[in-house]
């Protein structure tokens, strides 16, 4: 799960702090569940810490603590300790509260959550809170300006009055500046412009597989885990070409893939009626405990399966299957693969599902497919890219994901291509469509080298060449 905190709010903490350091997540409610042990489970002993509060009045507020969190009923002295305001109603508004009574800067107890100050100045919440639907209504309470100055500024002002709260989260303060990629974006990238959707947009509707190859559309797999946004990839792309929001192949979240029938998606552009020479194949996601079956896979690559072909767990598909495609062409097969991962769960991905997608790497190895990664869900990954897709090639977040990605399929840093699905946006995004069309750009460049050596390999051997496990 993200962290919540952005940028331009851990840069103004740092300067109130007066030192370099970052930050590092140690404990969130909407995580780890709001209750005081875990709290101090997850937070004593760890050093200089930050709380934050985030509000449903958009208002966030905290404090910090230069010294660990305890359990043992005392309060807590420290000189450098402050509380602030980051955002008010929704805009940015940092204020510093400096601590005066420094021996009652902060009180650890077990049964209580985050507290702060003699009196308190805030008491986060005791015990356990439940989720009540969107936020938590924390139990504590304020008594601002016990052994805080508040400089003129009172409960309303930094609080909104409010306790409920969609999250808290409690960051260790790390010395150091940690990793840093100054704003230097760590891939080059165009510009984020209309201008260069249109150029775009025009490359694409321009493609057409080498004439000598006979394939009307090269073919590009979407595979991989259920829910990590193959379909969705589609419906955006799409959407690009419908000129609006569009949701054709069915999407969601559930137990099991939405995504049950095989199908090789074409693009249609609306301004022109005409269709895009590539297919989206999209296939059923596999889970942990439900492999893809891998000989079905090698059908997908080479052509066998056809289009609208229901997948039934239970019942392979074989060469006895209704619709097989017996002696399947160039244009048949799949020219590039895709997988699509969700950006968000890189880090808690199983070596199960490693060892899933390295069986399926076999695969294509074997037929020398190129394969590259569609890293989605980019604004779960970082706060930054949430408020804007700009930010993605500046976003340290995006850039570990994208390392720890490459690392994990073995495969090339530049084949990673991170995009951000539309999913709730009910407008058409310039920042969005630029990421996804370079990565489909990049799928179809890729697939253009497989067929121009397909077509060597053909020549070379007088006839059509079909892998073989
Ligand atoms: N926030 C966010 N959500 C996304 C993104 N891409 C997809 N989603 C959401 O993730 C959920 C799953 O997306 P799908 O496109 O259905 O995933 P799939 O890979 O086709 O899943 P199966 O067909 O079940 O294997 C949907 O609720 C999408 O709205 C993204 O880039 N960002
Ligand atoms: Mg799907």
């Amino acid at each position: 799960m993200p962290e919540l905190l952005q940028k331009s709010y851990k840069k103004q903490l740092v300067t109130w702090i007066g030192k370099p350091c970052h930050f590092r997540l140690l404990y969130k409610i909407s995580r780890d569940g709001c209750s005081a042990p875990t709290f101090h489970q997850k937070c004593d002993g760890q050093g200089a810490t930050v709380t934050v509060l985030y509000n449903t009045n958009k208002t966030i507020y905290g404090g910090y603590l230069s010294q660990s969190w305890d359990s043992d009923g005392e309060y807590i002295d420290d000189s450098d300790a402050f509380l602030f305001r980051l955002q008010y109603n929704g805009s940015s508004n940092p204020l510093k509260f400096p601590v005066i009574q420094t021996d009652n800067a902060g009180y650890g107890n077990n049964g209580y959550g985050p507290t702060f100050g003699g009196g308190h100045d805030i008491q986060t919440f005791s015990g356990t809170i439940s989720n009540s639907g969107r936020c938590f209504s924390l139990n504590g309470y304020f008594g601002l300006g016990s052994s805080y100055n508040l400089n003129g500024q009172n409960e309303q002002t930094i609080t909104n009055n409010s306790l409920q709260v969609t999250d808290l989260e409690v960051y260790r303060v790390i010395d150091g500046p940690g990793k840093k990629i100054p704003d230097k974006p760590w891939r080059e990238h165009d510009a984020w412009t209309t201008e260069t959707v249109q150029a775009q947009k025009k490359s694409l509707l321009a493609y057409k597989p080498l004439t000598e190859t006979n394939v009307g559309a090269a073919n590009i797999l979407l595979i991989g885990q259920i829910g990590a946004g193959k379909s969705s990839f589609f419906n955006s792309v799409n959407s690009i070409f419908r000129g609006k929001i569009s949701s054709k192949a069915c999407s969601g979240s559930f137990e099991h893939s939405v995504t049950t029938m095989y199908r090789q998606y074409k693009v249609k552009d609306f301004s022109n009626g005409k269709f895009l020479n590539f297919r989206l194949c999209d296939t059923r996601g596999f889970e942990e405990e439900f492999a893809l079956d891998a000989q079905e896979i090698s059908f997908i690559l080479d052509g066998n399966i056809p289009d609208r072909y229901q997948f039934n767990p239970l019942v392979p598909f074989t060469p006895d299957t209704p619709g097989y495609i017996k002696d399947p062409n160039l244009k048949d097969k799949i020219h590039c693969v895709a997988f699509v991962i969700d950006g968000s769960t890189v880090d808690v991905m199983s070596d199960k599902v490693q060892k899933q997608m390295k069986d399926l790497q076999v695969r294509m190895n074997h037929r020398g497919l190129p394969q590259v990664v569609f890293l989605t869900k980019l604004d779960k990954i970082c706060p930054d890219v949430h408020i804007d897709v700009k930010n993605t090639f500046t976003s340290i977040a995006v850039c570990d994901a994208v390392e720890k990605v490459a690392d994990v399929m073995g495969l090339p840093r530049a084949h990673v291509l991170p995009v951000k699905n539309y999913e709730s946006e009910t407008r058409l995004k310039t920042t969005v469509d630029i990421l996804l069309m370079e990565a489909l750009q990049r799928c179809l460049d890729f697939a253009d080298d497989y067929m121009d050596e397909q077509l060597d390999k053909m020549t070379a051997e007088g006839k059509n060449v079909r892998a073989e496990d």
